[in-house]
């Protein structure tokens, strides 16, 4: 098995910087811009008061120390205190300002996100797995936090710190300050090629933990069929490849991270060593003061603290850039069918009458999926579709639940064109029974009615009583306050099934859809209860019933087969038989289940799906 969940986009490693992106995120920030300035601006202070301390002991041994007083030690001793309260207070303000700035950005793209992610298409969350786009609402916007917090703005104290020693070095005296500075270049060409393995080790890094997560994620899942078919071995070799490329992978960044310190801190050792024989010739010259020599050594130390931890911040800049371009990408896909600023708004109630007027649709352009197809459902009629796989029936119910545009035709419900409608009010008046009922964490309860406030606890009792499920849920211990695992695991098929039927019926819609497949793998017993149940669930409602099983729908007003997105028959069970034409062929292939002499051998054509 290879690992198919593994995807390319989630190990892009970004540039460090990119103006555009960089652009976006400022957009955001924005609104907390003054914020952002104070914080700027207190980095700016610190930056200088740390500087000032250095110049305070020079101060101290020039005045004092080297002339044997101690005169002027009060002073600069308070001096230096109030430097350090400042600096606590400022450097304390600072970080609470980026925290806060930076959690609330967080939170507005959080927000955006989901947001955006509840106007998707259906077809989106078709091609795109759950794992990836939670993955973006959490990973990625750390990521962020970690690009705001950590790295944007220590790159700027550290830029600062850099130019403010250079200009003190300079104005302590500017033949040792030239000295010094001879050794950037060597220091540039080292930082330059461990940035660029540094890089490399980082890109695959990324790549393994990203192939290991993803044939994780998958074959964890696929547990069941791994055990079944004793895939363990082979699995865990598969596993433990990734696990040992990443291993590997992690050992080479702590490789280049072990050697990079060590040789900044020789050269920042070597730079020092000839300060120390310069710099102490000049003292003897007394072309430098004592305390200039000290100053000077220890603003030479702060110039190569930020220079040691450049390497960090260049990962979490490349990371958090990668990040940002994930969370934009997926911003910018596009939204599912959208209101227009137009859209009409439906009356509460409805009668429940849906048209078909000649609808044409594809899900790619040119490849039409219904062509033309016509028909109208009187209120509480109940009417059936059938027809061989791929002809259109789950398509047909994408449409009336507006997930997807038609490019041509019209389809309305009571005479209104659901195009021109607000979408979430033509949902209401359709209830949806799945083939795979979706179950929430929560109670039984709150899964009937979704957390709608409207409903009341007796109308959920109502709707399970309906449709025959508050035989089971009285059995529970807890009743209706009973909770529900995730996903439901602690139901039978038939159970999920039955309370997916009665939240449909708490709502209330004035249209039903059914799609059968759902009592597909339950036993005869419960397919009785539920069959049963079905029917009082469409009783009186405008209902659609895409079957498979033709049992289910020969007590329908009416059936209407559909062939390659046409609408080829249509009638009543009896008139459809009595027509001998594709339903006919369709039911004698399903009466092959049932020992009967009506059966004749029929072509394969029709097969059930
Ligand atoms: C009809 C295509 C599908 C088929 C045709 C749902 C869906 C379908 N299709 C897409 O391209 N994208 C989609 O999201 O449309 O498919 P259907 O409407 O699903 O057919 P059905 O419900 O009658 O079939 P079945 O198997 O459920 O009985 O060509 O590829
Ligand atoms: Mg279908």
């Amino acid at each position: 098995m290879t690992s198919i969940g593994y995807n390319e986009e989630d190990d892009v490693i970004g540039k460090a910087y990119d103006s555009e992106l960089v652009g976006r995120l400022l957009q955001y920030i924005r609104p907390y811009s003054w914020r952002m300035a104070l914080a700027i601006l207190l980095l700016v202070l610190v930056t200088a008061l740390t500087l000032v301390q250095p110049l305070l002991v020079q101060q101290a041994i020039d005045r004092d120390v080297a002339n044997g007083t101690t005169d002027d030690m009060w002073w600069i001793s308070a001096l230096y205190l109030v430097v350090l309260v400042l600096l606590f207070v400022f450097t304390y303000a600072e970080s609470l300002l980026l925290v806060q700035v930076s959690q609330r950005v967080m939170n507005d793209m959080r927000l955006e996100l989901f947001r955006h992610l509840q106007r998707m298409s259906i077809s989106f969350y078709d091609a795109n797995p759950v794992g990836r786009l939670v993955t973006r609402l959490t990973n990625d916007i750390v990521a962020l936090d970690q690009l705001l917090t950590a790295g944007a703005l220590t790159i700027l104290r550290d830029v600062c710190m850099i130019v403010g020693v250079a200009i003190l070095l300079f104005v302590i005296d500017w033949k040792l300050a030239l000295i010094t500075l001879a050794m950037m270049p060597v220091l540039a060409f080292l930082m330059r090629w461990f940035a660029i393995a540094m890089r490399n080790a980082f890109r695959r890094q990324r790549l393994h933990t990203a192939r290991m997560n993803a044939f994780a994620a998958e074959h964890i899942s696929g547990m069941l069929l791994i055990q079944m078919f004793g895939r363990q071995k082979t699995d865990l070799v598969e596993f433990d490849e990734n696990s040992g490329a990443l291993q590997a992978a992690n050992m080479s960044v702590v490789h280049q991270f072990a050697a990079f310190e060590p040789v900044v801190a020789m050269v920042s050792a070597i730079t020092t060593g000839v300060i120390i024989v310069v710099g102490g010739q000049f003292v003897l010259d007394t072309e430098l003061t004592i305390g200039q020599f000290v100053a000077f050594l220890t603003l030479v130390g702060m110039y190569y603290n930020p220079v040691r931890e450049i390497a960090d911040r260049f990962n979490i800049l490349q990371s958090a850039m990668a990040a940002l371009e994930r969370i934009f990408t997926l911003l910018d896909e596009p939204e599912g069918v959208k209101d227009s600023a137009e859209a009409v708004d439906l009356p509460e109630k409805i009668a429940g009458q849906v048209d078909f007027e000649n609808v044409r649709f594809a899900y790619t352009p040119g490849t039409w999926v219904l062509k033309g197809v016509s028909f109208r459902i009187a209120p509480g009629e109940r009417v059936a579709f059938v027809g061989a796989t791929g002809a259109g029936k789950t398509s047909l119910i994408n449409l009336l639940l507006r997930f997807y545009d038609i490019q041509e035709g019209a389809i309305r419900l009571d005479g209104v064109n659901i195009a021109t409608a607000k979408q979430h009010q033509v949902r209401r008046h359709i209830g949806l029974v799945l083939q795979d009922p979706f179950i929430f964490t929560g109670t039984i309860e709150e899964n009937i009615r979704l957390r709608d406030e409207s409903i009341t606890t007796e109308q959920v009792r109502q709707a399970a009583r309906l449709v025959g499920a508050d035989r089971f849920i009285n059995q529970l211990p807890d009743g209706y306050q009973h909770k529900l695992v995730e996903r439901g695991a602690n139901l039978s098929t038939g159970q999920k099934q039955l309370l997916a039927f009665a939240r449909s019926v708490a709502f209330d819609p004035e249209v039903m859809l059914v799609l059968d497949e759902a009592t597909a793998n339950i036993d005869s017993e419960t397919e009785a209860l539920i069959q049963d149940s079905l029917e009082r669930l469409t009783a009186k409602r405008t209902s659609i019933i895409i079957a498979h099983r033709l049992a289910t729908v020969r007590g329908c007003d009416r059936i209407i087969v559909l062939n390659h997105g046409e609408i080829v028959e249509q009638g009543t069970h009896d008139e459809l038989l009595a027509l001998r034409g594709r339903y006919f062929k369709l039911w004698l292939l399903q009466q092959r289940d049932v020992p009967a002499e009506v059966v004749a051998p029929a072509s394969g054509e029709l097969a059930p799906g």
